[in-house]
């Protein structure tokens, strides 16, 4: 049973508006990765490459690929922020595809977390296989790709964070941007 599941990532920032301040560095990937983002390659067949070809502009995209056999691809970059009043934005394409047994997903996640590191919540914007196990929760939410093309998604943080009513916000102090592809369910 195959699995393939891909996150592409054209463009990721997060801004305050009140500060005049992008706090995302090498959001558009016209750099190398590293130091600005860090990659996780955790099974076989994970792949994360930086390329120009992805989308048709001459500027640079990246890839986040897992196939067959459960574990992810992960680009991740932590941001200190100065304060929930944040605009987020991305330009993201996703595929995912399955068929019975193991489950793919792919996308982008803001990882809410305290000072100390520890994980407080998750909004996640996401294509995935039917049977993904992940569901809405009260530090969990889900906001689906519409299809398998590029789209521009952006939100308010804090009108974000609304949905996610087990949160402490006052606590959170970074976010943690993951742009992934991860299958599960393989054992
Ligand atoms: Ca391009």
């Amino acid at each position: 049973m195959k699995r393939r599941v891909l996150g592409l990532l054209l463009m990721a920032a997060l801004s305050s508006p009140a500060l005049a301040l992008e706090l995302v560095a090498n959001g558009g990937f016209e750099s190398d990765l590293p130091p600005a983002w860090q990659t996780e390659l955790v099974g076989a067949a994970t792949v994360v490459n930086r390329a120009a070809g992805y989308d048709p502009d001459p500027d640079y995209e990246v890839l986040a690929e897992k196939g067959t056999g459960d574990g992810y691809a992960r680009v991740n970059q932590t941001v200190v922020i100065p304060a929930l009043d944040l605009e987020f934005s991305v330009n993201l394409r996703v595929q995912a595809a399955s068929s019975s047994g193991p489950w793919a997903a792919a996308g982008v996640a803001l990882h809410y977390e305290n000072h100390l590191g520890d994980l407080l919540g998750t909004t996640m914007i996401v294509g995935r296989t039917a049977d993904c196990p992940w569901i809405d929760h009260d530090t969990l939410h889900l906001i689906p790709a519409p299809d398998e093309e590029w789209h521009g998604y952006s939100f308010n943080v804090l009108d974000e964070l609304a949905n996610l009513p087990g949160v402490e916000l006052p606590a959170i102090r970074k976010i943690r941007i993951s742009l992934f592809g991860q299958v599960g369910g393989d054992c």
